[in-house]
């Protein structure tokens, strides 16, 4: 799988209102694989008509919060015939789709591996990541890595890819809404044998506004890290 198109893959992109960067990251996706899926929370721009005329498949997610629309989006990739890696990441413009390609070409030289995740942390642009959001990164990464037993520099990254198995978990077991499903996902998931591996992505500024609140949400995500450190 090095030339083409990876048409074992999934491309899961959670949107709300993201009508400024959509377009062109479906476009961008469409070249990777066929699979490329929205799951939109009922945005009020006009995210799910450019979706769909760049050619992806959408599927709606009645509930608020970005977790509930990877829940749901795993949950629905499942019942699609031969596929084997499922990546995710966000409807900005931030994430260049074609680093999935590095992380599938780690995934499938270390085959043990069921989760890789990027670090955006050692490439990122200028200012593509607030102050706050930084200090918050290392501190959750440091704690879900002492919790988890398991080294992660960049726990809130959204820019994942699992395989089928890791896929079949996390759908029975996964149940944080907002942006705490990172956290969960590492937590939970070494818990339950999944092994994690991570590689360098690039990560840009944004177009539209951040639907993550610093506070509301790291507060959140400080939380589901105290809840699962205790809970099995
Ligand atoms: N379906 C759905 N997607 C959401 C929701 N909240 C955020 N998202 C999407 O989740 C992704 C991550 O959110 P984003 O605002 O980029 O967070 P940031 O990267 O931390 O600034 C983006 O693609 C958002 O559009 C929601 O309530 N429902
Ligand atoms: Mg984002």
């Amino acid at each position: 799988m090095t030339e083409g198109k990876y048409n074992n893959l999934v491309i899961l992109i959670p949107t709300l209102n993201e009508e400024d960067s959509i377009g062109y990251l479906v476009n961008s996706c469409k070249k990777l694989t066929d699979n490329v899926i929205v799951v939109d929370g009922l945005s009020i721009d006009d995210t799910v008509v450019i979706s769909k005329k760049e050619g992806a498949e959408v599927i709606y997610c009645k509930k608020k919060g970005k977790g509930n629309a990877i829940i749901d989006g795993l949950k629905y990739v499942l019942k699609k015939p031969n596929i084997e890696y499922i990546a995710y990441l966000d409807g900005d413009s931030t994430y260049d789709p074609y680093d999935i390609k590095i992380l599938l070409d780690k995934m499938l030289n270390e085959k043990k591996l069921d989760v890789i995740i990027g670090n955006r942390l050692p490439k990122r642009e200028k200012g593509s990541i607030k102050f706050i959001n930084i200090i918050g990164n290392y501190l959750f990464s440091f704690l879900i890595s002492l919790i988890s037993r398991v080294k992660i520099s960049d726990s809130q990254s959204g820019l994942r890819l699992l395989s089928k198995k890791a896929t079949m978990i996390y759908s029975d077991c996964l149940e944080s809404s907002g942006f705490d499903i990172e956290t969960e996902m590492i937590i939970k998931g070494s818990r339950k044998g999944i092994k994690f591996g991570e590689v360098p992505v690039s990560y840009r500024c944004r177009e539209g506004n951040s639907k993550l609140n610093p506070f509301r949400d790291g507060f959140k995500i400080l939380k589901t890290i105290i809840k699962y450190s205790f809970k099995r």
